[in-house]
């Protein structure tokens, strides 16, 4: 991205003293590490930030946040006192919607609210919508922001923003990830801080019944006949019977993109009488409009949509109808 989008961001936000922080609901290490290191950053320039999120922090992710600096939607009600912030920043997310009912209530009386984000957005407001689609994570955008506001990297920081894109590109690899996202993690590196310990607090934490239930999905994972679309299916009854959570199965699905010639990786997962469906690709795939096609969105590499089950259907025959689908997508693509 030019240099003007970041001048334009770093004028914008100097303009204002008290800021807050928010980012979209069941925030992921993107939102999270970006919230973080921007709010720290902040800080150092001597404004007033409050990291507030539309429910409490996932256990996961306490390690990020051990100093409390993001705060529930609640808590933050309750300790705020005479805080009115000037300014609502949105990270790693383009819509006030994304970020939760409660929140987006909250917010509905702040009209100076700006968004940075990665996700394509259709119509930019230029004044409001800071938004580079080239960047690999919000986490690059605000490592970027944060060098034009010359405050040095600290290891907290460091942090944060190393382990939003390393969640985001999937331990960099996907083909967002360019000489700009390595530059930038050469100097969060300087700071001393341990690629090894990041790694490891972020997806080293799982429990021995989770690597069953990855064992058991990893057993039932199918493909085309093509070969070029593999899926996973996760019911809740998989969940219960090994004592495990919807969190536990967050990178399942990068699994699949390791099966020669596979194309599309998806996992299906049911949420009652919903099918979610994630969405993955490498190379030139776009299951971003895949996923617009069928009514959901995201990255090119890297998207997801919902489907409601109605009433006398059975749920694998939409799992079953949705892959057809896919496969149609897939097949027009590779043809063009
Ligand atoms: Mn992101």
């Amino acid at each position: 991205m030019d240099k003007s989008f970041y001048l334009g961001l770093k004028k914008y936000i100097l303009k204002h003293q008290n800021i807050l922080i928010t980012t979209h609901v069941v925030p992921d290490a993107d939102g999270i590490g970006s919230q973080l290191a921007l709010a720290e950053a902040l800080k150092k320039l001597g404004k007033t930030v409050f990291c507030v999120n539309d429910d409490e922090l996932d256990k996961r992710y306490s390690y990020l946040n051990s100093d409390k600096t993001i705060v529930s939607l609640e808590e933050y009600l309750n300790i705020k006192k005479k805080f009115q912030p000037e300014l609502v920043i949105v990270i790693d997310t383009n819509k006030i919607s994304r970020t939760g009912i409660k929140m987006k209530q909250y917010l509905s009386v702040y009209g100076n609210i700006i968004f940075i984000d990665h996700h394509p957005f259709e119509k930019p407001v230029e004044s409001k919508h800071f938004i580079d689609q080239t960047a690999a994570a919000t986490g690059q955008i605000i490592g970027t922001l944060i060098k034009e506001f010359k405050i040095p990297f600290s290891k907290n920081i460091a942090r944060g923003l190393y382990t939003a894109i390393l969640i985001d590109t999937n331990t960099f690899r996907y083909p967002s990830v360019t000489s700009e996202t390595h530059e930038l993690i050469a100097e969060l590196l300087e700071t001393g801080m341990k690629t090894t310990d990041a790694y490891n607090e972020i997806y080293g934490a799982k429990q021995l019944c989770n690597m069953h239930l990855l064992g058991y999905i990893l057993n039932n994972c199918q493909m085309n006949k093509s070969q070029n679309i593999a899926w996973i299916v996760i019911y809740d009854k998989d969940l219960k019977k090994f004592n495990s959570t919807i969190e536990d199965t967050h990178s399942y699905i990068n699994n699949l993109l390791i099966l020669q010639n596979v194309k599309i990786a998806c996992m299906f997962r049911e949420d009652g009488r919903r099918i979610r469906l994630s969405m993955r690709s490498h190379g030139d795939i776009d299951v971003g409009e895949i996923a617009e096609e069928l009514g959901g969105g995201g990255h090119a590499h890297s998207a997801a949509t919902v489907f409601e089950v109605p009433p006398g259907y059975d749920k694998n025959s939409i799992i079953e109808n949705s892959l057809s689908r896919i496969e149609g997508f897939l097949n027009s693509e590779l043809d063009s």
